[in-house]
This record gives structure tokens, C-alpha cells and sequence, in this order.
């Protein structure tokens, strides 16, 4: 059973397992969550994500994919960077939302992380929706088959964080 939870914050100081980060396909940093994260963490990060970019994902990380580093000076082990969807109003892209969070969580068990932490993905710069993002993003994890045993959802705003409670009540 995973126990879900919401606290308002930011991420870049929770001490789980791993942290989420709403990234981008090119996994060089950017602003937001993404821009905290890196600042907050380090070099090691960037130089991580540049190895990534260098081997494996030479395009790029797709949107819905996940893919974890090292975690830096951050008091996590890892980060696991996802690229979450540009909102839509012509195409339903719930999906590809969904899909950020099934697959961090896969690559939290490859990690054999128990707790993360996951930021609202898209919601930002990406323009979704805050309550629609925040059913998506809960119900997905309820559903997921997962080892993990806490999802932390941090929440940087008020609006946020009652957007997401309302889902996990
Ligand atoms: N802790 C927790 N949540 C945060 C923090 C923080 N430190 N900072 C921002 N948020 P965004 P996206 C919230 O824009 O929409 C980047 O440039 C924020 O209030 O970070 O997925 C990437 O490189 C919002 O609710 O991510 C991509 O290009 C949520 O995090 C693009 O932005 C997500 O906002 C991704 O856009």
C-alpha cells in the first residue's frame, strides 16, 4: 500500500528517497521546479543529465518518460527527471500526464526508493489546469502497482495544495 500525502512547500528540501523533477526533452535545466532543483542540488545533477543526453537519450527524453540521477548537495538520493505534457485545449494529452507518474514510480522501484516526492507536474510553465493535473496526477498514483511506500505531493502554493488535499481526502 502506498500512503499518499500533500504538504505545502518546496520540494528541493524534503528528505525522501527521491525527488520528481518537471523537467523538459533536453534534461539541461530550465526554470521553475526544474530551475530550483539544479540550483539547489548542484553540478552533479547537470553533469548527470549531460551524460544522460550524451549516452542513452541523445534526443532528448520524451514526454512521459522518466530517468534518474544522483541527487547532488539535495537531502535525497536521486532525482528522477520526467517531461510532463504543454497543455492542450485541442488535443487530450491526460495521458501523457499519467505517464510521467507511472513511470517515475517505475524507476523509484528500479532505485528501490520507498519514499518521493513528486512536484505538480505541468502545472507551471506548462499551463495545466491545477485541479484537473491534481486528479490526474492522484488517481494515477493510487492505481499504480509500485513498491514505493509513501508519495509525498509538495505543493508550492495554497491553491495548489488544496487542489491536491481534495483529491487524497
Ligand atoms: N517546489 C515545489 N514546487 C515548485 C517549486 C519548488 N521549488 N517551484 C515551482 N513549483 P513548472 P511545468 C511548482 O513550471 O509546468 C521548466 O522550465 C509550480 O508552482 O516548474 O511542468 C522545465 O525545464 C508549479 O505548480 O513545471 C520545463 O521547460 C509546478 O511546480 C517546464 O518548466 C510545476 O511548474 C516544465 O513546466
Amino acid at each position: 500500500m502506498t500512503t499518499i500525502i500533500c504538504v505545502q512547500g518546496d520540494i528541493t528540501g524534503q528528505h525522501v528517497d527521491a525527488i520528481v523533477n518537471a523537467a523538459n526533452s533536453s534534461l539541461l535545466g530550465g526554470g521553475g521546479v526544474d530551475g530550483a532543483i539544479h540550483r539547489a542540488g548542484g553540478p552533479e545533477i547537470l553533469a548527470a543529465c549531460r551524460a544522460l543526453r550524451a549516452s542513452h537519450y541523445g534526443k532528448g527524453l520524451p514526454t512521459g518518460r522518466a530517468v534518474a540521477t544522483p541527487a547532488g548537495r539535495l537531502p535525497a538520493r536521486w532525482v528522477i527527471h520526467t517531461v510532463g505534457p504543454v497543455y492542450s485545449q485541442e488535443e487530450d494529452r491526460s495521458e501523457l500526464l499519467a505517464s510521467c507518474h507511472r513511470e517515475s514510480l517505475r524507476v523509484a522501484d528500479e532505485l528501490g526508493a520507498r519514499t518521493v516526492a513528486f512536484p505538480a507536474i505541468s502545472t507551471g510553465i506548462f499551463r495545466w489546469p491545477m485541479e484537473d493535473a491534481a486528479r490526474i496526477a492522484v488517481e494515477t498514483v493510487r492505481a499504480a502497482e509500485t513498491n514505493v511506500e509513501e508519495v509525498r505531493f509538495v505543493l508550492f502554493d495554497e491553491r495548489a495544495y488544496e487542489a491536491f488535499s481534495v483529491q487524497v481526502r
